[in-house]
């Protein structure tokens, strides 16, 4: 590191040590089977969006085909598509979500 003028090594240190790990989106996907209403409870139990964030993103899936649900590290990304997909599965409804990596 270089010399230390009161907060230059620290901040050189983190720049070539510890780079902000890759984040991930879950992405959902909308289909024409899914009802709306199945889609906001899931995006409040699994998301921790309230009732009325919920509904914002379901509509905004619905109209685009799809939404960006949350940004979280790989491994919780890849928990929320499998909670999703498990709900989805047992309810017998179609919906399907994706995760992938940010930029
Ligand atoms: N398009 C569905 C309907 O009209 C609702 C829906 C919204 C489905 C979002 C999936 O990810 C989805 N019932």
């Amino acid at each position: 590191p270089a010399q230390d003028d009161g907060g230059s090594v620290v901040l050189e240190r983190r720049a070539q040590k510890t780079k902000p790990p890759q984040m991930y989106q879950v992405v959902m996907l909308n289909d024409d089977y899914t009802p709306m209403e199945f889609v906001i409870v899931v995006l409040q139990e699994f998301f921790s969006k309230d009732r009325e964030q919920a509904t914002q993103i379901m509509l905004k899936i619905h109209l685009d085909g799809k939404g960006v649900c949350g940004v979280y590290s790989r491994d919780v990304a890849a928990t929320k598509v499998d909670q999703v997909l498990e709900a989805a599965l047992k309810a017998g409804h179609p919906l399907q979500c994706v995760s992938e990596p940010v930029e």
